[in-house]
């Protein structure tokens, strides 16, 4: 937990937020500011920066998160029509928070290449 992260308070629930999954490490909630009809951040409880401050330790993580991407989609109901996951990282990758997350997006198609 960082003190001072948006998304370890949002997991932790001293923010709260309505998610539409949760483990032992992970949950995953509504972005604010949504950008396709379907539109959740999932996230590990544990705090990690980005993807890039992830070390070996984390690779049970890392892996059970990509697993349990398509099963949160089948929950969502965009198993089947398809959807996007998305991983902004760094400056020039777009992350605006600073801690480790997916965009997963559907319910319409993902154009490409991203802007
Ligand atoms: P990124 O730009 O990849 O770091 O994405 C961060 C996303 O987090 C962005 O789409 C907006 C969303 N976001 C920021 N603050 C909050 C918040 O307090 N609650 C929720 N639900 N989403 C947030």
């Amino acid at each position: 937990m960082s003190d001072d992260c948006i998304f370890c308070k949002i997991a932790s629930g001293a923010i709260p937020a309505k998610f539409v999954y949760e483990d032992e490490f992970l949950v995953a909630f509504p972005d604010i500011n949504p950008m396709a009809p379907v539109h959740v951040l999932v996230i590990p409880r544990k705090h990690l920066d980005s993807v890039a401050a992830a070390g070996p330790s984390d690779s049970a993580l890392l892996g059970h998160a990509l697993l349990t991407l398509p099963k949160i989609a089948a929950k969502l109901g965009i198993a089947e029509s398809g959807f996007r996951v998305v991983m902004n990282t760094g400056k020039d990758g777009g992350q605006s928070v600073g801690h480790l997350h997916w965009h997963l997006l559907g319910g319409r198609f993902m154009e490409w290449p991203p802007g």
